[in-house]
């Protein structure tokens, strides 16, 4: 059972800002990276795998484990959440989709001009000179997890091709993030769906829309009460929730 007063502050609001986390996407089959016996990091060590330093300690062993994890995320398919948040957008007047995922679940279920905070697991680059190959990446075999394997070269200097993703220690591409802080500092609603909200400063985006007098909805089956008065808890599994709250909200 949703809030009436939810529903109507969903109806009215001129800007809703979406931002999601790997939570969007863990019903269709994506692992997260904190849940408990499922989250990728409760296997793997960010620090082997998710920083500058540990790809030029081991590219082999950080490419691998990319290319497995872009693998995993060509066969899924968008789940009623994402499908919800592309719907979403033909409600309301103006809608800013930000995720922090690196799928294209959000694109392949008919969402545009995503908001990428973390980069994209399909857009790698050259780790010395950044430019990105004029080829798409081909879709190898499923490499086992763990298994090692050399980034291939670029064609204008030779140097090692990367995941086109944020590290820890990275900035975060300075248009997206300012777009997004824009989108959070201006909304009437911000939806916060699927993250831990534990990594800045992609965090900051809910803080900045509830800061700045915007109603917060935080969907997530694991989330903890919050401590402000225009902050919701919705703790439901987001394919469960977002289909149920536009239903209730602008019926169909
Ligand atoms: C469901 C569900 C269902 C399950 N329905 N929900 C300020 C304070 C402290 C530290 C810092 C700070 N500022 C910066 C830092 C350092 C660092 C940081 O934040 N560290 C913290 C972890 C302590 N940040 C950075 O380094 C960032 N860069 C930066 O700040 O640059 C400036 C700088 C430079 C130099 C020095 C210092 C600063 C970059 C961060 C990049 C993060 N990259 C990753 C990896 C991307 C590549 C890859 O995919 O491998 O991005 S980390 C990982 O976490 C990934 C995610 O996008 C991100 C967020 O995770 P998310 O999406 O929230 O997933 P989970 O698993 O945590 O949560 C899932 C949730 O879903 C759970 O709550 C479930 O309950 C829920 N769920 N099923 C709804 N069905
Ligand atoms: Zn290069």
């Amino acid at each position: 059972m949703i809030l009436a007063s939810l529903i109507s502050a969903l109806r009215s609001a001129r800007h809703v800002v979406v931002f999601t986390g790997a939570g969007v996407s863990a019903e269709s089959g994506i692992p997260t990276f904190r849940d408990a016996l499922t989250g990728l990091w409760e296997r793997f060590d960010p620090g082997e795998l998710a920083t500058p330093e540990a790809f030029r300690r081991d590219p082999a062993l950080v490419w691998g484990w990319y290319e497995w994890r872009r693998m995993r995320v060509l066969q899924p398919q968008p789940n009623p959440a994402h499908l919800a948040i592309a719907d979403l957008a033909r409600h309301v007047p103006q809608l800013t989709l930000i995720t922090q995922n690196v799928d294209d679940l959000h694109e392949r279920a008919g969402s545009e001009d995503v908001i990428h905070l973390h980069g994209s697991l399909h857009r790698p680059r050259c780790f010395a000179c950044a430019r990105e190959p004029a080829e798409p990446l081909p879709a190898a075999d499923e490499p086992e997890g763990g298994r090692r394997l050399e980034p291939p070269r670029c064609s204008h200097c030779g140097g090692r091709l990367r995941p086109g993703v944020v590290w820890f220690g990275e900035s975060l591409p300075v248009a997206a993030l300012s777009a997004a802080f824009k989108a959070a500092d201006e909304c009437d609603l911000l939806l916060s769906v699927g993250t831990s909200g534990v990594v800045y400063p992609a965090a900051e985006v809910p803080h900045r829309a509830r800061d700045a007098g915007a109603t917060v909805v935080h969907i997530n089956p694991q989330g903890e009460a919050p401590g402000s008065n225009r902050e919701h808890l919705l703790a439901l599994p987001a394919g469960k929730a977002l289909p149920e709250l536009l239903h209730e909200a602008f019926g169909g």
